[in-house]
């Protein structure tokens, strides 16, 4: 019976498809999915054989669109997000490097195509659509926009635009790697067939969590989490960890994704309500911004926070005048790593090699703090809704004009920042994992191959993505720092550890991430270890360790 329903509901929608196509045909269709696809990125795919797709948050929100225009629309972006660009520069460069390499690809180059997310799930899902159809059509095709074979993707930023996006390159068995979507729940391959990430999965990082809080003698502990799987999920399995240890959650609150100032309200009533010092902060460093201004603003001290990977080395909230309210932070990070000739990679940027570059237009604009002349690129737009519940709206174009003699030496930004590249590795490890899939596949012996029923092999250009799944499946290589990256059944990184970082004060007055130990894990086994020496700085009226019951 039930399966007869869905065969009914299928037949319906594909009547419904079929309708909609002959009005396309004739005449200008009546009603439409989205007026246009409306994306930014970088593309360089023309003269190569194969092609990686990537998605990275270049801005880090959408603008809610006018209610009052009925036609549905394809949202603007705004907030510039360093890191981001970063991360997707990063990708450009690594590719690069592998088509210099003789060693992996010989006889062929990949190009690539790259839009920004937004940090969005509608953005996500346009790029997603994009990727496998091309901006104007509307029916698979297998082969990308750019007409070149398109392998996979590396991406999508955080959990909820992959666990989106893999819905649909899931259909297809495409291959896609996130480099920082580290929710639980893409581990299921029931759901998600196609996902596999160079990012550990946050099953372990709730474990590591309970763990800390258990070698410190915390017995009560709030939690707050973004309104999202990343947040949700993570939080989720710290409770049922702490559960089975017998202690004791305070508190569980969310931080709203769109303002809402009951609901943030509630967050913050639970923090200064609760006896409980300890507080574990599961979110992404883009949602936490609205939160860290409620702590200063309510002049919330005294509290020790446990950093979720997110938002443990994030400039954006590691800011000396959060100190009072933020110092002590103890978290988790992806280790740290030197990547060659990234930096000067990174700052070859300028916004006068390409009038059409709108996203280096304002990443210059952004980071100096002056308008591009002659450009229609924003500067510094923000529609976000403030603490009072009314909307910002900053439009004000600089009076500041740049010059474009602007010295990004002088600068001390995120983007420039090669201090800490660790998600920057990750996206690094994607492109390289999927260069060495192609490679392996590339250099199969017919007879010897991995596909039945005689052991036959696929070849670029014709393989399907599935084929490609094969290799990918349990990749294991060795990076550029003399490690080894392998990823398990599930398409999770199978070892490897998390540094244990502390916020401290330096001599400058800024704030240091110091290690203070680590979590090293492999498979199910793991192991915490802070040595008893370690520099431990807590942000409490005595600087002794937090007593939270
Ligand atoms: N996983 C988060 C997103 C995220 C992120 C970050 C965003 C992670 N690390 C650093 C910005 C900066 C970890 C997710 O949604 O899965």
């Amino acid at each position: 019976m039930a399966s007869e329903k869905i065969y009914l509901a299928l037949g319906f929608l594909a009547f419904l498809w079929a309708e909609l196509g002959t009005q396309n045909t004739t005449e200008e269709p009546q009603c439409r999915l989205m007026a246009k696809f409306n994306l930014s990125g970088y593309v360089d795919a023309k003269n190569h054989s194969l092609v990686i797709a990537g998605l990275f948050p270049i801005h880090s929100r959408t603008i809610p669109v006018d209610e009052s225009i009925l036609e549905p629309v394809s949202p603007m972006c705004e907030g510039f997000y360093f890191r981001g660009f970063r991360w997707m520069k990063t990708m450009i460069h690594t590719i690069k490097e592998i088509n210099e390499r003789n060693d992996i690809l010989p006889n062929h180059t990949l190009g690539y195509q790259i839009f920004d997310s937004c940090y969005s799930i509608t953005k996500a899902m346009e790029s997603a659509l994009v990727f496998l159809t091309g901006q104007e059509e509307y029916q698979p095709n297998f082969r990308n926009s750019t007409g070149s074979i398109l392998a996979g993707i590396v991406g999508s930023g955080g959990s909820s635009l992959s666990v989106a996006a893999s819905r649909i390159f899931g259909l297809y068995y495409m291959p896609q790697v996130g480099y920082t979507s580290s929710s639980s729940i893409l581990s299921d391959k029931f759901q998600f067939p196609s996902y596999l990430r160079t990012i550990p999965s946050d099953k372990i990082q709730s474990e590591a969590m309970v763990n800390l809080i258990q070698h410190f003698g915390w017995v009560w502990v709030g939690t707050i989490a973004a309104d999202d799987e990343y947040g949700k999920y993570g939080v989720k399995a710290f409770k049922e960890k702490m559960e089975i240890i017998k202690l004791c959650i305070a508190f569980s609150e969310t931080i709203p994704k769109v303002y809402s100032n009951e609901k943030m309200q509630k967050a913050v009533k639970a923090v200064m309500n609760s006896t409980a010092r300890v507080i574990v902060l599961f979110t992404s460093d883009i949602d936490l911004s609205p939160f860290v201004l409620e702590m200063v603003h309510h002049n919330i001290t005294d509290r020790t926070w446990i950093a979720s990977e997110a938002w443990i080395t994030s400039a954006l909230i590691a800011k000396p005048e959060y100190f009072p309210y933020f110092g002590g932070t103890i978290g988790f990070a992806i280790p740290r790593t030197v990547i060659p000739g990234l930096k000067e990679f990174l700052y070859d940027v300028h916004p006068s090699k390409d009038p059409n570059d709108v996203l280096t237009i304002e990443f210059w604009q952004t980071a100096f703090n002056c308008t591009w002349p002659n450009s229609s690129v924003p500067y510094n737009v923000d529609h976000r809704v403030n603490m009072t519940g009314k909307e910002d709206r900053l439009y004000d174009m600089s009076d500041q004009l740049c010059t474009g003699e602007e010295k990004l030496e002088d600068l001390k930004n995120t983007y420039l920042d090669v201090s800490q590249l660790r998600i920057t590795n990750n996206v690094r490890q994607a492109v390289y994992a999927m260069a060495y899939a192609l490679d392996r596949l590339s250099k199969c012996e017919e007879g010897y191959g991995p596909y039945k029923p005689n052991k036959s092999c696929a070849y670029i250009p014709t393989f399907e993505f599935w084929q490609l799944m094969y290799y990918m499946k349990e990749i294991k290589f060795k990076t550029h720092d003399d490690k080894w990256l392998a990823l398990d059944e599930n398409g999770d990184v199978a070892r490897g550890h998390y540094d244990i970082l502390n916020w401290q004060l330096d001599d400058n007055g800024e704030v240091s991430f110091v290690t203070v130990g680590k979590f090293k894990f492999k498979g199910s086994k793991h192991e915490l270890i802070i040595p008893r020496d370690s520099p431990l700085f807590w942000n409490t009226k005595s600087s002794k360790l937090p007593y939270s019951v």
